[in-house]
């Protein structure tokens, strides 16, 4: 009886792990590691568009360093880095944003790679904010594709038109499926 015990309540054990959520690791998640530039962190933007990235020491939620993008448009601009995956899992992805002079829309941006490095899928978009915004945590809940092994995350501005941009605290957990 008493090993049976120790049975169901080893299974038990398993079970509530496995609905708490998991946090995955995000390489300089707070930005306060580099040299020249953010460790583990790169800018891109679209072709033609004008942007300024700055990894900056006087604006930031925590620590001493945030990133930040001027962007003047009239397309996309973003810090990114890239995540460990697995296929067909579920992600919570939050950061912190402030926005000044927000004309375009700040956001969350996804893109999936299978194991050899091809794009699996397109962008998957979260919560996007405007305007002028004072630090606000937005974030992107999404499941990835089943043949997924790395997303890249995206902190862009897209359609901004002199819209400046501050982010800091990226963190990622893996969830149960979104409802
Ligand atoms: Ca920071």
């Amino acid at each position: 009886m008493m090993k049976l015990c120790w049975f169901y309540g080893g299974l038990l054990i398993i079970f509530v792990l496995s609905c708490v959520s998991a946090v995955v690791n995000v390489k300089n998640g707070g930005f306060e590691s580099g040299s020249n530039q953010p460790d583990f962190w790169f800018t891109y933007k679209s072709p033609g568009t004008d942007a300024v990235f700055v990894w900056d020491n006087k604006v930031f939620h925590n620590g001493k360093y945030s990133v930040y993008i001027k962007n003047n448009g009239p397309k996309n601009a973003a810090w990114q880095t890239s995540i460990p995956v697995k296929g067909g899992a579920t992600y919570l992805i939050k950061v912190w944003a402030k926005v000044k002079n927000g004309k375009g829309v700040t956001r969350i941006g996804l893109r999936c790679e299978d194991a050899v490095g091809n794009w699996t899928g397109q962008v998957i978009e979260g919560t996007g904010i405007s305007g002028d915004k004072d630090w606000t945590e937005i974030f992107l809940h999404a499941r990835v594709p089943e043949k997924a092994a790395r997303a890249r995350i995206f902190l862009v501005n897209s359609a901004g038109s002199g819209d400046e941009i501050w982010f800091d605290d990226v963190t990622v957990e893996e969830t149960e499926e979104k409802k």
